[in-house]
């Protein structure tokens, strides 16, 4: 897969990218991440990127023209175009899912204000990643771009991601490690029964109480 990312801010990306599970998928050519500077489209002789927004009020408007050109310079007939907005669909780990299933996503990260309207013409889809406001669509598309490539082939183990809370829309089941008693709390017997048919029926259990408790909205979803 490959991720096209167009910012304002291309050094937010800098720490992202060369750490960790982001940094060894990008090593062993599971994804090729590309962050562009939006500005270096811009045909205006000082590079504007943005102006006041007709009708006044708002602030400073992102132009039409940069984003216009970054697009039409890297899209493709494979391209999804993702706009990323407070407004957008509400995102979520089925949405990640379909996503792993593209060969390339360009994210657009809105940024100050707001965006001319005309650039929605541009995209796919357009999602938010929760109901809060952000400075900008930056750190939105590091979430993105985070839980999809977790998901790409041989990036992480496999097995893993059917345990993930919010497969099936439940949350996970509790872990724990060495020591069996610490500070005189104690791992639960059937962890240590060596029985696997019994661990795995009381995570089950345990993968459905916790849904209830904390979030029955999930098993609603069911
Ligand atoms: Cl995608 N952008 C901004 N600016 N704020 C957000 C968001 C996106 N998703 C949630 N809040």
């Amino acid at each position: 897969m490959k991720i096209d990312i167009l910012t304002l801010f291309p050094h937010m990306f800098d720490g992202f990218l060369n750490e960790s599970i982001m940094k060894r998928a990008i090593d062993n050519n599971k994804v090729s991440i590309n962050v562009y500077d939006i500005r270096t489209y811009s045909k205006d002789k000082h590079k504007k990127v943005d102006d006041y927004g007709y009708g006044g009020g708002q602030g400073m408007v992102l132009m039409p023209q940069p984003i216009f050109d970054a697009v039409d310079d890297l899209k493709t007939e494979d391209s999804k175009v993702i706009l990323l907005t407070p407004q957008g669909k509400t995102y979520n780990q089925s949405i990640a899912y379909d996503l792993t299933s593209e060969k390339h996503l360009i994210i657009i990260c809105g940024h100050y204000e707001g965006f001319d309207e005309r650039i929605r013409t541009l995209a796919d889809i357009e999602i938010s990643i929760g109901d809060y406001v952000l400075t900008g669509g930056e750190l939105a598309s590091m979430v993105i771009t985070d839980s999809v490539v977790r998901l790409l082939d041989g990036v992480i183990n496999k097995d893993s991601h059917i345990y993930d809370s919010f497969h099936n829309n439940l949350l996970d089941y509790p872990v724990y490690t060495k020591p069996a008693n610490f500070r005189g709390m104690l791992v639960p017997d059937v962890l240590l029964s060596g029985h696997h048919e019994n661990i795995n029926t009381w995570r089950k259990q345990e993968q459905i109480k916790r849904t209830k408790e904390r979030r029955p909205d999930l098993l609603e979803k069911r």
